[in-house]
């Protein structure tokens, strides 16, 4: 498949994907949605593919949020088509075996803050703004902002977001947990990919189970999230990477990891 509005490419084992419809701040409409959920798909049944990196093209938006021209005169039951299509493919970024990585650029609103909440990692621009504007155009986050992120930065401040549709910039998002990393404009790329790098290069099995233990530990009570903990770790102990990570360490030398 090729995209129409978004760029995809590989390089060390990290794909980017970057959202390119600079002119409408990359907002998202349903086919940008449908070629996420082709790109995503892809990097996670390469297996050359380590690690993923979303961004938005040019050097204003990450992505201003869903399209609002292909929503104005919509049926509800449309609404809910276009929701449940955000959702599974939001979803599919969150539970993907991967890392994954939003580099926020700019304005994260709306639907694409929603995209940045289900990466697992986000680095921003001193320049990114974010925010849930949706209650000003009468209607609310629909592709989990109203869940993703009250789990991340709490009730109160997800609702001051939500209910009151302000943006908020980088350092206020760093210091409420929302980002993880604020760089310069002209640095966020180079330190994502850095970052991207040091990921690829580690063992991609122990990264999926840690994933995986972390996401689907967080709803479940402890001692079930316990549980799952110990079954991630244990079949670590089937890789190779394993074997080598702890050879190396006993042998003083740096470890050689195959990705299996
Ligand atoms: N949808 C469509 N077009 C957009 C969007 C958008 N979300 N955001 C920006 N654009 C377009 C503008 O219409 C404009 O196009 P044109 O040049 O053709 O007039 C161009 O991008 C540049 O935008 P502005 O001229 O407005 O630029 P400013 O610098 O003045 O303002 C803002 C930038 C503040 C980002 C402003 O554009 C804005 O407020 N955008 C809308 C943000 C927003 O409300 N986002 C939430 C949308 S709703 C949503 O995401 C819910 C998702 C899940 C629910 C799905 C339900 C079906």
């Amino acid at each position: 498949m090729s995209y129409n509005n978004l760029l995809f490419e590989v390089e060390g084992g990290v794909a980017t994907i970057t959202f390119n419809r600079p002119k409408a701040l990359n907002a998202m409409n349903p086919e940008t949605t449908r070629e996420l959920k082709d790109a995503v798909t892809r990097s996670i049944e390469d297996e050359a593919i380590r690690v993923v990196v979303l961004t938005g093209a040019g050097d204003r938006a990450f992505v201003a949020g869903a399209d609002i021209s292909a929503m104005q005169d919509i049926a509800p039951s449309e609404a809910m088509r276009i929701m449940e299509n955000g959702h599974e493919v939001l979803r599919l970024i969150e539970t993907m075996p991967k890392p994954v990585i939003a580099a926020v650029n700019g304005f994260a609103l709306g639907g694409g803050m929603e995209i940045s909440l289900a990466c697992d990692i986000r680095f921003a621009s001193e320049k990114a703004l974010f925010g849930a504007p949706e209650i000003l155009l009468g209607i609310i986050p629909g592709w989990g902002g109203t869940q993703r992120l009250p789990r991340l930065i709490g009730i109160g401040l997800a609702k001051e977001l939500v209910l009151g549709g302000g943006q908020i910039d980088a350092k206020r998002a760093y210091e409420i947990g929302l980002v993880n990393r604020v760089y310069p404009p002209d640095q966020l790329i180079a330190e994502t990919n850095k970052f991207a790098a040091k990921l690829a290069g580690l063992p991609a099995f122990a990264l999926k189970m840690a994933k995986c233990s972390i996401n689907f530990g967080a709803d479940a009570s402890l001692d079930t999230a316990n549980r799952i903990e110990i079954a991630c770790c244990a079949e670590c102990f089937s890789t190779q990477d394993q074997k080598e990570g702890m050879k190396a360490f006993l042998e003083k030398r740096k470890p050689a990891f195959v990705g299996r």
